[in-house]
């Protein structure tokens, strides 16, 4: 059995976070596949009692350890291999700052955004609109910061910037609008993170894709 494990399916940008880390510091890792789509695995008793009381993808499992939240997994794994580590109080809070504002309001909005339009059972025109809306707020943001350098917290790449990644590789059609032709910085990010020894797409990296319902 690998060193670690990580509950996940390819469709999760959430999950990718994590996976693309464990790839990033050349862990000896395996994916443990989660139906999240055609059974639902993650809503169900056995789920929530077993794996995350939370009902959610991603988890890692480190020996008797299981930690959920990719931000959290993320902590830990920067921590075991010194390998995208903030670095003293400041950059560690400034990192923390970027994980929460991903966490609720980029990838926050992103995974849901993209969720309605292609897994949903049916469309939700308000929903979207309201989703789309908000991204174009902090899209932008995230563009401002990531025009005056390369990483979000200056000249080497962190957990932030793993955790920014979380949906960004996935196809434009999923979306329906350009990401990274939108957002310039945001775009050559991207392709610095691309980059990077490990780097993999979520397509490639996690099991599910294609989808099969
Ligand atoms: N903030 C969490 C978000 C995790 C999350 O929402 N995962 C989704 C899959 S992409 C999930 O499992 N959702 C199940 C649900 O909300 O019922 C993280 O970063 O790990």
């Amino acid at each position: 059995m690998a060193e670690y494990q990580l509950y996940c399916f390819a469709q999760s940008g959430n999950a990718y976070r994590v996976a693309l880390m464990l790839n990033l510091i050349g862990a000896d890792w395996q994916p443990i596949f989660v139906d999240f789509f055609k059974s639902g695995e993650s809503r169900t008793p056995k789920f929530r009692t077993e794996v995350n009381e939370m009902g959610e993808v991603p988890v890692l499992v480190h020996g008797a350890r299981k930690l959920s939240q990719s931000a959290v997994c993320l902590t830990y794994l920067a921590a075991r291999s010194g390998k995208y580590e903030p670095q003293g109080e400041d950059e560690r809070l400034e990192c923390l700052r970027w994980l929460v504002f991903d966490n609720q309001k980029v990838n926050g909005f992103l995974g849901p955004y993209r969720f309605l339009r292609n897994f949903a059972p049916a469309r939700d025109p308000a929903a979207e609109a309201f989703l789309k809306g908000r991204l174009d707020n902090t899209l932008a943001i995230v563009d401002k910061r990531l025009a005056k350098a390369p990483y979000l917290l200056g000249d080497r790449p962190t957990i932030a910037d793993i955790s920014m990644v979380g949906y960004l590789y996935y196809p434009v059609e999923e979306f329906g609008f350009d990401i990274a032709g939108t957002y310039p910085a945001i775009g050559a990010f991207t392709q610095r993170m691309k980059a990077l020894p490990g780097w993999r797409h979520p397509y490639e990296l996690m099991p599910g894709y294609p989808l099969v319902r």
